[in-house]
């Protein structure tokens, strides 16, 4: 069976962190219905949304993907490189602990969930204005014995590596490539985004379907071209909190495994 954790929308969502965008009004109960339209589309994915109750005083806290980095093997809870997130991962801890073993990222590290891309073995973690390379080094001593290896991939001109590349197959790459250098991910076919939409890169694979945002047409076109099955949602008053379509959830298959590598 596929978890897919999410939390409700704050409603302190309107003083979330901005880094890239313009502040503007937010529609609370348009966030929140399409954020359960979100967790329908998870279930009609397949997944057992397990939905956290809404932390009215955390405005950024339904973006639950920044807060921990879930493996087969092992879960970390991360270090959230802004401090109005760091209680987040209150919350969240004893919820994971109950399906994996649970490490953690410690100062002076920080690690936002949204900087850590799996292909398979290799974590891409982005060097972001929230991830700093103390919290990579920990990351990658922390899954080393579980046979992961974790790469810092430079970023610039975006709040995280994943809102410049997420999978959209087995082996291929969504990107925008003037915020990432797509040379870092050889293994990989890349996807362009639409020059014109440069927000376009983050879409949320699942099985052999992505959700995707209604937001970036000409992009979703190349994508279909591509034979990429799209499920779209519209979601844009999460958008307006810069956050986008993995954020929202963070999804991984119910399994106990031995907590020792
Ligand atoms: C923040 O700045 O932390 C939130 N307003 C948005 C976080 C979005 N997270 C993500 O894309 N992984």
């Amino acid at each position: 069976m596929r978890i897919a954790i999410t939390r409700g929308v704050s409603p302190a969502v309107a003083e979330c962190e901005l880094t890239h965008l313009e502040r503007r009004p937010i529609d609370y109960r348009r966030a929140t219905a399409q954020h359960r339209a979100y967790e329908a589309a998870l279930r009609a994915l397949g997944c057992e949304v397990r939905a956290l109750p809404a932390e009215t005083r955390l405005p950024d806290s339904v973006f639950v993907e920044d807060i921990a980095v879930v493996l087969d093997e092992v879960a970390i809870l991360t270090r959230p490189g802004a401090p109005s997130r760091r209680a987040e991962t209150a919350s969240l801890a004893p919820v994971l602990s109950s399906y994996r073993p649970l490490l953690s990222i410690e100062a002076p590290g920080t690690l936002d969930g949204g900087d850590v891309l799996r292909v398979n073995r290799v974590l891409y973690v982005g060097r972001t204005g929230r991830t700093n390379q103390a919290g990579i080094d920990q990351l990658a001593r922390a899954l080393a014995p579980y046979g992961y290896r974790v790469q810092g991939v430079d970023v610039q001109g975006c709040l995280h590596l994943k809102s410049a590349v997420t999978l959209v197959g087995p082996r291929s790459l969504l990107a925008n490539t003037h915020w990432i250098e797509s040379k870092a991910f050889t293994e990989c076919d890349i996807v362009d985004i639409d020059p014109a939409e440069p927000y376009a890169a983050n879409g949320l694979l699942l099985g052999e379907r992505v959700i995707y945002p209604t937001s970036f047409p000409a992009t979703a076109r190349r994508l279909e071209q591509r034979g990429v099955g799209l499920v779209a949602l519209d979601v844009s008053e999460l958008q307006k909190a810069e956050g986008a379509v993995t954020c929202c959830s963070l999804v991984f298959e119910d399994r106990v495994l031995p907590s020792s590598p």
